[in-house]
């Protein structure tokens, strides 16, 4: 059987039935998944939930059952990654960064061994209110969509994959923002040939397929080729509804919104509550007419919670490998790179080395810096000290003499 969301969520029950909560309760997908995550949080618990009864953005029963928190916890990605869930901490990230180099072509699928073709509807039919989109947080302008979008690359054809949040307009209109990198790009260039461009957001997938679409690769790149080495098997496609084959799209997916990225509009999206935990703000931004939804019958909608875990994870893993590599350029005997969740795995980094020369801590330090942007604190620390355990890490950046002190005593 292909890996699918299913084949995951199978998976995670298999070693602990616990880390699956199933609700019955009717819910309303307008804050109030939210704040359930928000109480577990709280609570120091990252369940994956799946409600089997949520509505639809009329307000009434959708029909449709609404899975989050799928990746809030390391221990899940390890499962994600085919590894035991006691194997979370470094192996988790090698293994990530093994896999997404082994790049695994897709194969084509005809439209009957699709599940995501069981329901099709097209043009008037394609109405976002079905869905059970969710509102996040109090000032969020809409409900978003926040899985992955897939594109080709509009001159060589070439597919990207990564994480845009939609913001819901109408009924089959969507609001995104692109930060300037591949998705920006290729819409840049079909924009100046006055050209929309299809993409296709995919709601409901196996974890491997978002976490390797937060792998940064070179633009040429084909993207799923890294999502199919990093499930370890080849990614099953269909021609889309709206653009046949010029936009591919994931068989095995929950449901897919086809829409295209409008030329030459521009209208205000946001605020949202932005992956830093803080809200960003309202911003003039490009605009997709929904052409095509597609779904499994008895789909499941995949959430993916911005500015918490569930999202710094997500994105945190897979840099992680890359920057012990580039450290371990200048520091051999490095031993781990931590991006924790104090830091929305990106902003702070924790390293571990097993110190062998004077200075190596400091040549560690200033070898993360380069290879990633947004870094803005750096720890390191020795090997005794578990770079994965925050308290632990902590308690060594006390003022030198103090230790000095404790030392005498
Ligand atoms: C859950 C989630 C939501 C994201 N939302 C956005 C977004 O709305 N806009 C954006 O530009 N980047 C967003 N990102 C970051 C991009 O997905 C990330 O920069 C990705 O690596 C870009 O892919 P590329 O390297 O192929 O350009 C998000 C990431 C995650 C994990
Ligand atoms: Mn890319």
């Amino acid at each position: 059987m292909p890996k699918d969301l299913r084949s995951f969520l199978r998976d995670l029950t298999a070693g602990a039935p616990a880390d699956l909560v199933t609700i019955d309760r009717e819910i309303d997908p307008k804050f109030e998944i939210t704040a359930l995550q928000r109480h577990l949080e709280r609570e120091g618990r990252s369940p994956t939930l799946l409600f089997k009864n949520v509505r639809n953005l009329r307000g009434e029963p959708s029909g449709f059952r609404l899975v989050t928190n799928v990746f809030a916890d390391r221990r899940k990605c390890a499962v994600a990654l085919d590894l035991p869930r006691n194997q979370w901490r470094m192996e988790t990230s090698f293994e990530f960064a093994r896999r997404a180099r082994e790049r695994v072509k897709p194969v084509v699928v005809s439209r009957e061994e699709a599940p995501v073709k069981e329901v099709v509807k097209v043009g008037k039919e394609a109405n976002l209110f079905d869905l059970p989109v969710v509102t996040h947080h109090e000032m969020d302008g809409h409900p978003y969509l926040v899985d992955a979008i897939i594109a080709a690359d509009p001159d060589t054809g070439v597919y990207n994959s990564s994480h845009h949040r939609m913001l819901v307009k109408d009924h089959d209109k969507l609001g995104l923002w692109m930060s300037p990198r591949h998705l920006w790009d290729y819409f840049r260039r079909a924009e100046e040939w006055g050209e929309p461009l299809p993409i296709a957001h995919v709601l409901g997938h196996h974890p491997g397929f978002y976490l390797a679409s937060e792998a940064i690769c070179p633009m040429a790149d084909d993207e799923l080729e890294v999502i199919g080495g990093v499930l370890g098997e080849p990614l099953r496609l269909v021609p889309s509804e709206a653009f046949g084959s010029r936009l591919m799209v994931p068989a095995e997916a929950e449901i897919v919104v086809e829409a295209e990225v409008l030329p030459g509009v521009r209208e205000p999206e946001g605020p949202f509550g932005e992956f830093t935990g803080y809200y960003g703000p309202q911003r003039w931004s490009p605009v997709a007419k929904v052409r095509a939804i597609t779904h499994r019958r008895d789909a499941m909608y995949l959430n993916i919670l911005v500015g918490h875990a569930d999202t710094s994870i997500l994105g945190g893993i897979p840099k992680e490998a890359g920057i012990y590599e580039e450290i371990r350029r200048a520091v051999p005997n490095v031993r781990a790179v931590h991006f924790p969740i104090s830091g929305c795995c990106r902003f702070h980094a924790y390293i571990s080395i097993d110190k062998k020369v004077d200075g190596q801590g400091v040549v560690a330090g200033m070898a993360a810096f380069p290879h990633h942007d947004e870094l803005k604190h750096v720890v390191v620390v020795d090997s005794d000290v578990d770079a994965f355990n925050e308290a632990d890490v902590m308690e060594r950046i006390r003022p030198e003499e103090w230790l000095k002190e404790g030392d005498k005593r």
